[in-house]
């Protein structure tokens, strides 16, 4: 068993050997963007162990934990709606893409109900705020990616112009790991009182510069 002398040998601060001898910290299974900071504490926690329960021959280039972004990644996508267009041209999508496993990358959207499907974001430009197409959107290791109002979100190009409350859009996700992941996504009326989102809109009433 390891002790402070191979600490010192692999220059590991003897505080955080102990801190990962004594309070191994779980994965986290389920993190946010506010998570990364505990995701580096939690590589941090596990090397230490790491190199306490072996003597300090771990390998330089040992990667992420085995339960984090080198296993298989396990997408669900939740909470999936369409909005019944406003305009003839675009309408949004919204939706959450859960991983509870390793890393993974989004890498495109398509609909069954549209020509084409966009994945854009809402930056801060100054005093305005934009939309900015992004070609893929990785999901990382535990993590949960929010596709809502005010950030990410699917711009649906062309739809079908008799989509009506009630009615589903297939949406199929497409990622580098998982491949094609399918989801019914329920069509909305944003105007609508009872609305999930209807309090939301504000930042979607004009997507005539990139439509
Ligand atoms: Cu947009």
């Amino acid at each position: 068993m390891s002790t402070a002398t191979d600490a010192d040998r692999s220059g590991v601060p003897a505080g955080a050997q102990m801190d990962g001898l004594r309070a191994p910290r779980p994965v986290a299974v389920r993190r946010g963007r506010a998570g990364r900071r505990a995701g580096a504490a939690v590589v941090v926690a596990a090397l230490a162990a790491a190199v306490a329960g072996c003597g300090g021959t771990a390998p330089a280039e040992s990667g992420p934990p085995e339960a984090s972004a080198g296993s298989a990644p396990s997408i669900a996508v939740e909470d999936a709606v369409v909005r019944v267009p406003s305009a003839p041209d675009v309408t949004a999508g919204y939706l959450t893409v859960v991983n509870g496993g390793g890393d993974d990358t989004l890498t495109g959207v398509a609909a069954d109900a549209a020509e084409e499907v966009q994945m854009h974001d809402t930056v801060a430009d100054g005093d305005q705020v934009r939309m900015e197409r992004r070609e893929t959107v990785p999901v990382g290791a535990g993590e949960t990616v929010e596709f809502a109002t005010g950030g990410l979100h699917l711009m649906l190009l062309r739809p079908d112009a008799d989509l009506a409350p009630g009615d589903t859009v297939a949406l199929t996700l497409t990622f580098e790991r998982s491949g094609d992941v399918s989801v019914d996504a329920a069509v909305e009326d944003p105007m609508a009182a009872d609305s999930p989102s209807a309090d939301a809109d504000a930042d979607h009433g004009d997507h005539g510069d990139h439509g």
